[in-house]
This record gives structure tokens, sequence and C-alpha cells, in this order.
């Protein structure tokens, strides 16, 4: 699974990705600081099923801590996309290559209204013009890549088109059913109204990259407003407060020892400089006690609500519920929703399913087919002829 990180120049996207990843994206205060896309590992937080199993877990990557499991997932953030990026203007939108096999979208807007559609300073400008923008420039692209491939298609119908759609994760089944709602029949040769294949971007374009959206910096004043508009002008989106910047402080306050910060509340170590502590203390009073980061919020939200995914544990020994060295769920692994046990095994290695004879769910013994679906917390061993 891939999540990017997309909005206009200077909202804070880099920011965000270094706080998901501990990361060091290059982040700056103005325009066109990110050109080459930041790719990474971010950890999704769920509950584990070692508690209920009375087992102490060993993840291969990420932690668990009071049954708070991490789990990875990963994230790319491109650069900043402006108005009319696809007729060129800015840095064009070439570099959403980078996002095409994104399963969903972050899109980080600035909700104090302090940067401009074009990432220079302004005041009270209102982020939910700049979300407006940013999905219709990625209409645009989906656009240039469906005219493309129509031409490649050479009328052949719509399996020939998915096919060649598959780069941006559009299915065959998906484009039948978003053709027939838009009445466009199966004569693909036909397709010549401009509006109509828009709207057939458009439409795709939500199907397969679902968007939630940062309203970021809200730790800056007139940041409630934005968050407002927002929420008034996407009613129907996941709109999470964010305030990246202040997760990384407090990330980096945690790493120096200077406070304890467990993503929730915040304690401030003694002795620490008094401007770091009054820092940190707006921080808490301004942002912790208010809404929180955000951060960990907006990615487990994109997952679990905008995706439905569910996590599947995979182990090579069903009786202790480990590998074959003992380590106990070592691996939690994301994965769409409806997944089978073969697409489990496909998600681990492409060995084990070109070679899947069967699966076993570990808490129930019972064995299972490779067209079973995964349930969340399903604890998997997959069966292979190798
Ligand atoms: N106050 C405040 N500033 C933030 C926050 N998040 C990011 N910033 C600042 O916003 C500016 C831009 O941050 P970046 O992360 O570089 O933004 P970007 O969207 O990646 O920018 P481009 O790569 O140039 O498109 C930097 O000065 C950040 O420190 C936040 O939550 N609050
Ligand atoms: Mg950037």
């Amino acid at each position: 699974m891939l999540i990017g990180i997309v909005g206009l120049p200077n909202k804070g996207k880099s920011t965000l990705f270094n706080a998901l990843t501990h990361g060091h994206a290059a982040v700056a205060n103005y325009p066109f600081t990110t050109i080459d896309p930041n790719k990474g590992v971010a950890f999704l937080r769920v509950t584990c099923p070692c508690a209920g199993l009375g087992k102490k877990c060993t993840p291969r990557t990420g932690s668990c801590n009071n049954g708070e499991r991490d789990v990875p997932v990963n994230v790319v953030d491109v650069a900043g996309l402006v108005e009319g990026a696809h007729a060129g203007h800015g840095r064009g939108n070439q570099f959403l290559a980078d996002l095409s096999q994104a399963d969903a979208l972050i899109c980080v807007a600035d909700a104090s209204g302090g940067t401009d559609g074009g990432g220079n300073p302004a005041k009270g400008h209102d982020p939910a013009e700049d979300v407006r923008i940013l999905e219709s420039e990625i209409d645009y692209w989906f656009l240039d890549i469906i005219k493309r491939n129509l031409l490649k298609a050479k009328g052949r119908g719509f399996s020939e088109l998915a096919a060649n759609l598959s780069g941006i994760r559009v299915s065959e089944e998906v484009l039948r059913r978003v053709s027939a709602r838009l009445g466009m029949t199966e004569e693909i040769a036909t397709w010549k109204e401009e509006k109509q294949m828009l709207a057939l971007a458009q439409a795709l374009r939500k199907e397969t990259k679902p968007i939630a959206i940062a309203a970021n910096k809200m730790d800056l004043p007139g940041a409630s407003d934005g968050l407002a508009r927002l929420k008034e002008a996407f009613p129907d989106y996941v709109v999470i407060p964010t305030a990246a910047d202040a997760e990384l402080a407090l990330q980096k306050a945690k790493e120096l020892g200077m406070a304890d910060y467990d993503g929730k509340s915040l304690t401030i170590r003694e002795g620490i400089p008094p401007k770091l502590a009054d820092a940190l203390r707006s921080i808490d009073e301004h942002v912790l006690k208010k809404t929180g980061t955000g951060v960990r919020e907006i990615l487990n939200r994109v997952a679990f609500d905008l995706l439905r995914c569910v996590v599947a544990y995979p182990v090579e020994d069903e009786k202790h519920f480990s590998d074959h060295f003992g380590k106990v769920l070592p691996d939690a692994i994301l994965l769409p929703p409806n997944s089978t046990a073969h697409q489990l095994a496909a998600a681990i290695h492409t060995d084990l399913a070109t070679h899947f004879l069967y699966a076993l769910n570990a808490k129930t013994g019972m064995r299972i087919s490779k067209d079973h679906v995964i349930a969340d917390g399903d604890i998997i061993k997959i069966v292979s002829t190798k």
C-alpha cells in the first residue's frame, strides 16, 4: 500500500512526511523546496493481537508497546502543484507519475491561510480553493493518461483500455462501472467529447485515489477559520486538523531527552533551556490539548476509514504464532479490503503466491483456501509447495 502526500507549494507536505517517517526531507518557507519525490515508511498504529494470545510479540519493523502495534505503510511526498500545472505551470505535472501507484492521497492545505496558491505569503487565503485546484490538476493528469491510452487501445474496448490504465490502478471492473454511470459505451473509439472524458477522469480519480485533507499549520492564528472552511466545502471528506511542524518539534524534544512524548501527552523535563521549555509548553497548550498534532491520526484514518484496510499477521509456526526463529507475530501486513489468502501470500513474496498450496488460520487451526477473504487481525500460515 502507498499513500501520496500532495498539495500546493509551501503548505507543509515535506514536514508532514518527515513527521510520519522520521525522515530528513528538505523543508523551507518558500515554494518548490521539493523537486524529487521523498519516499519512506510510516507506521500506522493498531491494537495488536499479541495481548489476546497472552504473548509478547517481536516485530521485525516498528515496535509494539502496551499492545499498540506499528504497521508499516509506504508514503511518498512530491513537489507542489499549482493551478495550470497540466499546462506546464510551476513544475508542471510530470512528477505526478510518482503517485501512479498510490492507493490514497493526503492533500496538505494551509489552514491558517498564510500562503497563497503559489505558496507565497498571504493573509486569509482560502485553503478550500487550494484543495479544489489540487483535485482539478490531478483530474487533468488522469485525463492526459486516458487520452494517451485511448490511442494505444485503438478502440479495442474496456479490457484493453483498463490493461493500459493499470499503471494508475484503474481496473476493468472500475472502468466498466464508472463508464456505465456516465453513459459511456464500450465503443471507446467514439469517445471524443472533452467534457465527458474529463468527467470520466474525475470519476476514476475519485475511485482510485481517494483524498483526505490535512488542515495543516493549526498552531497559527486564523487556522480555526480555515479548518471550518475546509469542513464546509468538503463535508464528505476526512478533514483532520494537523500541526506537522509541532509534531516534529515534539519528536525532536523526545529524541534529545528534553521531554516525554507518547504521541498524545507531553511531560517537559526539568532543567531544559527556558526558551525551549516555553516553546514546548505553547505546543502543549495550543496544539496537544486542543486537537493533537493530527499526524498519526490522519494516516490511520486514511488506511482504515478511507481505504478500509485490514491488517494480517503471517506466521510460519501456527502453534507458536511465530516465524522459524521463534519471533512472535514478526510481521504486520496492511491489505486492501476483501484481500484473499492468495493476495496475502503475494504481499509477502511472489514465490509464496506462485507455489501457494493452502493456508491455515492460526487462531482456529482451520485450513483455508486461496480465495478465503482475510479479516482484520487474522494470523495466517501460508503453506506452499516450496
Ligand atoms: N507554523 C507551522 N509551520 C509549518 C507547519 N508545517 C510546515 N510548516 C512550515 O511551512 C513551511 C513549508 O514546509 P514544507 O514542508 O517545506 O512545505 P512543502 O509543502 O513540502 O513545500 P514545497 O516542497 O515547496 O511544495 C516550512 O517553513 C515549515 O516549517 C505547521 O504545522 N505549522
Ligand atoms: Mg516539500
